[in-house]
């Protein structure tokens, strides 16, 4: 009897005791159409990724800000953007020292927290990423790095940008002098570092890739960011010619696109290896929309948004609605699709509730904006009731506020270079009503037809406001 009380409670323990690890990858502006789990029209090759959604669950509606920094405020916090900055752009000011941020939820519950590539929520004193609950970190603070050692120490060397900090990387808090042969796998090796170094204690990795990013390939910087190999490799496989800007563009955009999906793949190979695949949720996501070849910078741009309307840098669904995968064998459904409306503020309370650590009911001054969806992604099926949702540039230069199926969309000044070139979207003549549910490709503006649900939306818009202290522009 006593040996079974034992036997019975080493099981208990041992099936207590499996990790329940988180591995959060983000790309940088890859498009809802990019990937074929999203798009079957779709023709860059991302088995691993879809992998992630057969085994897994996919978000179709999922909702970022347009923009890197807001989007990784929301990420990071589960809040909005106007609930935890002090000034606009958390890239230069940082957030809120009063709102915690995922990594120091998770560190504070005994997970080991390792963060690999882009930051891009500030450096300074309290802001860096070992300051809000990164153990380890290893990547770069800025909006973007070049993908070769040779071409970022041109880059840092030659001031093109006005912070020549971005082109260098940080291990921990110190400048890292090792040199490198291509970004995508320097950031998943050591990921993957992490993962064998913490493969024995419950671990959150956040590899933030600087694949694939808009204009890769351009007079300012005409080298391939993808290695030579890959080019040949692609070119090769999909009969491209290599004679034009936008040619050699997208040839760049699909080979580091499908070495990123590679490396993701060695990844996951990993952690069946370590036989942590089956308890570790795996998150797949975009930080905004794909910079398209029709917007933007016209030349020098091959994302693909499937169809929506414009992209980076503009709150229409091409710059909002992003790629979402999550995938944990033993906790949620597998090859399933969850519909309806959800968010970037969502991602921070989903992830502490899988770990079994708390969900904060507020964060730094206000409620949490985000919902698990731990229910939905254990029961697809489960209907997820429509709420107001607000999502705001830095600067407030673009805003939407959505309520499915209706969604308003305001844009005070035109954005991306080469603007005579490209066919972009202009400031729009005050706010602009859609019904998602018709009309996704927001072509039908509806404000002058229902001004009552012009002013309802408006209204959530100036509640929200008001209940963050802030005036309305
Ligand atoms: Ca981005």
């Amino acid at each position: 009897m006593k040996f079974l009380v034992s036997f019975f409670l080493l099981i208990t323990s041992l099936a207590v005791a499996a990790p329940k690890n988180v591995v959060l990858i983000m790309a940088d502006d890859l498009g809802f159409g990019d990937l074929s789990c999203f798009n079957s029209d779709s023709a860059i090759q991302t088995p691993n990724i879809h992998r992630l959604a057969e085994q897994g669950v996919k978000l179709t509606s999922f909702h970022v800000n347009a923009v890197c920094v807001p989007s990784r405020v929301s990420l990071m916090s589960g809040q909005y953007t106007l609930d935890c900055e002090e000034k606009p752009h958390a890239a230069k000011n940082g957030i809120k020292q009063n709102v915690s941020l995922l990594p120091e939820l998770l560190k504070n519950a005994g997970y080991a927290t390792g963060g690999f590539g882009k930051w891009h929520l500030g450096n300074g004193e309290g802001d860096h990423p070992i300051d809000r609950g990164f153990d380890e970190w290893f990547g770069f603070y800025g909006g973007w790095i070049r993908y070769k050692y040779e071409q970022a120490k041109e880059t840092h060397i030659r001031h093109i940008i006005p912070e020549p900090h971005m082109q260098l990387l940080y291990e921990g808090k110190e400048v890292s002098d090792e040199p490198w042969e291509h970004m995508t796998d320097l950031l998943t090796d050591k990921a993957m570092n992490f993962v064998s170094e913490n493969k024995d204690q419950p671990f959150f990795l956040f590899l933030s890739y600087n694949a694939p990013h808009g204009w890769l390939y351009h007079e300012m910087h005409p080298e391939y960011s993808a290695t030579d190999e890959w080019v040949e490799s692609v070119k090769t496989k999909y009969k491209l010619p290599d004679e034009t800007w936008e040619q050699r563009n997208l040839i760049d955009y699909i080979a580091v696109t499908e070495h990123m999906d590679a490396r993701i793949g060695d990844l996951l190979e990993l952690l069946k290896k370590q036989n942590l695949d089956e308890d570790t949720l795996v998150l797949f996501m975009s930080d905004n929309g794909a910079i398209t070849p029709e917007f933007y910078y016209t030349l020098y741009a091959s994302g693909n948004n499937g169809g929506l309307r414009a992209g980076k840098a503009v709150p229409y669904e091409g710059g909002i609605r992003v790629p979402m995968l999550l995938s944990c064998p033993s906790a949620i459904a597998a090859n399933e699709t969850v519909s309806g409306f959800t968010m970037g503020v969502d991602i921070l309370p989903t992830i502490l509730d899988f770990a079994d650590v708390p969900v904060p009911p507020t964060n730094g001054d206000h409620p949490l904006r985000g919902v698990s969806l731990m229910p939905y992604l254990e029961q697809p099926q489960k209907p997820i009731s429509p709420r107001e949702a607000f999502f705001v540039n830095n600067g407030q230069s673009g805003v939407c506020v959505i309520k499915e199926p209706w969604k308003l969309v305001n844009l005070k000044q035109r954005v991306g270079a080469n603007t005579d070139l490209a066919t972009n979207e202009g400031p729009t003549d005050g706010w602009l009503l859609f019904n998602l549910e018709d009309d996704i490709g927001e072509q039908n503006d509806l404000s002058k037809l229902y001004p009552e649900k012009t002013d309802e939306l408006l209204g959530f818009w100036e509640d929200y406001n008001r209940s963050v202290g802030r005036e309305m522009k």
